[in-house]
């Protein structure tokens, strides 16, 4: 199947020809997917219109009716896995298979969020006065605005938007610059799905394409109560700045630095598969990709012996082939600055091995590189930043102790796990005391995160949940309600206020 069957198969019949200053190119072999037309000002603010009115509508459904379209949604996806999963693949450069597991994602996060239509529950709560209630109610909260990022392109606008449409909420998507043809397929996807239901609620979904400018439209729009944002920490403070201005609200899920702390009672063989799939896994470009190993001093030749050899044979190449385990990072940027972190890894005393670029020849205009395996002495400036690339730092322990300080001595708070048998170890992790990630795992890494759980992190990881658990409650308000049934008028407080009633 060529790009121009994969799009039509996708609903996208001719779009790669449009004429447009948008220009998606595949990191695969650089080549381009196809150009489209980016929005302008006046075509955001009128998005921001339609979503307007759109509410006004789909507040009313009865939330299980939201649902429906959701579990058609769902169908949707289940049946165009294999064609969305390889237009992530051409997009992003991820593998194949995790082209498909990008989808499977979305559609677990579909039947989460049909579920979950029937229990947007509120609590009763006991009145302190007689003959009254109380009760909380989740009311649909407006017009959501969702700025995606290329690295997952479609299922971190889907937990956002599952939740979002299942709460009442009608959507504006800024995708990612990179991967326009992603976001067009996915809304091409749910208008078959709105085209099968019964209710007609137009702008239920729009996508906004286009730089930065159009984006912060949404961000400063006070019509748009809710934004919610992935990307860098940079990009996070600017979105929260401005968001908190206008006293609107955010959620943001932004940098991680990932550690893992691996002890001398873990099951090596386990983790060392762990390592492999959150460092080298989507060419180290997951948010929860695995960056920094904190490895107890006895094990510490042992398992970078493993990793070098692990690193060194690892199969990179065309994603799309099957075998290959890394495809391409996304761009040219992405390669220098995978390469100034190396640099200066170098400089503060590290021994690099590997990060440099190969099958050049065969793709002059994309960026394969080798994994690169840092061995630090110790937790420098540059371990401390985010390099999105399969860069891991190694670094000694000694003490627990020491294991604990280190691994929360950085900014970021995503990501985090512990390979250990020693159940007193494994506790503390998980305690107060010891990680402060959103995310604190045992035996397993610290990416590939289901959706049931609350995702997100501490810190300048940007503090919000997405997905599952009750991440749902950030897409709706809170009211609380008395009610009196009483013939009298008790005031709370015990407080008498007597006045002469005529
Ligand atoms: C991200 O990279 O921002 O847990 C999201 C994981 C995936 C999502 C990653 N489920 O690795």
């Amino acid at each position: 199947m060529n790009n121009h069957e994969l799009l039509q198969a996708l609903g996208l019949d001719g779009w790669e020809s449009k004429q447009g200053t948008l220009i998606s190119r595949s990191p695969i072999d650089g080549c381009e997917i196809g150009r489209l037309q980016e929005h302008t000002l006046q075509e955001v603010a009128h998005n921001i219109e339609n979503a307007v009115q759109s509410f006004k509508t789909w507040r009313l459904a009865p939330p299980p009716q939201r649902g429906e379209l959701i579990r058609l949604f769902g169908e949707e996806l289940r049946a165009h896995k294999e064609e969305l999963g390889k237009l992530i693949t051409l997009e992003t450069g991820k593998i194949l298979e995790e082209g498909r597991g990008e989808v499977q994602e979305m559609i677990d996060m579909c039947d989460f969020a049909v579920g979950l239509s029937r229990q947007l529950y509120g609590l009763t709560i006991a009145s302190e006065r007689p003959s009254h209630r109380m009760m909380e109610t989740w009311h649909p909260l407006g017009p959501i605005g969702i700025i995606s990022p290329f690295n997952f392109p479609a299922a971190i606008w889907c937990w956002n938007f599952a939740l979002a449409i299942v709460c009442g909420n009608p959507v504006i998507w800024k995708a990612s610059e990179k991967t326009p043809f992603t976001a067009l397929a996915s809304a091409k996807l749910f208008e078959r799905a709105t085209s099968r239901f019964s209710i007609f609620t137009p702008h239920l979904l729009q996508v906004v394409l286009g730089g930065g400018e159009l984006g912060a439209i949404l961000v400063e729009s006070p019509k748009i109560p809710l934004i919610s944002a992935t990307g860098s920490s940079h990009m996070g403070k600017a979105v929260a700045k401005s968001v908190a201005g206008r006293l609107g609200r955010y959620l943001l899920e932004l940098s991680g630095n990932n550690a893992m702390i691996l002890t001398p009672s873990a099951d090596l063989a386990l983790a060392t598969r762990a390592i492999s799939f959150s460092a080298l896994g989507t060419t180290g470009q997951r948010c929860t990709s695995l960056r920094r190993l904190i490895v107890h001093a006895s094990l510490y030749t042992e398992i970078s012996q493993r990793l070098k050899r692990i690193f060194a044979h690892v199969t990179v190449g065309n994603p799309l082939e099957s075998g290959v385990l890394m495809g391409p990072l996304i761009d040219q940027k992405s390669f220098e600055e995978m390469q100034i972190a190396l640099e200066q890894a170098r400089t503060e005393g590290g021994k690099v091995w590997g990060g440099e670029r190969i099958l050049q020849n065969q793709f002059p205009n994309a960026y394969y590189v080798k994994p690169a395996l840092v061995e630090m002495q110790e937790q420098t400036a540059i371990v401390q930043k985010e390099t999105f690339a399969p860069l891991l730092y190694l670094i000694p322990y000694q003490s627990f102790e020491e294991a604990l300080t280190i691994h929360n001595d950085v900014s970021q708070g995503l990501s985090s796990c512990i390979f250990t048998n020693d159940v007193c170890e494994a506790e503390i992790f998980l305690s107060s005391a010891g990680s402060d990630c959103g995310i604190a795992n045992v035996n397993i890494g610290p990416s590939g995160a289901e959706i049931g759980g609350a995702f997100g992190g501490e810190k300048e990881t940007g503090g919000g949940r997405e997905s599952g658990s009750d991440s749902w409650k950030n897409y709706m308000r809170r009211a609380t309600n008395t009610i009196n049934y009483a013939k009298d008028l008790p005031l709370a407080q015990g407080i008498q206020f007597n006045v002469e009633t005529v």
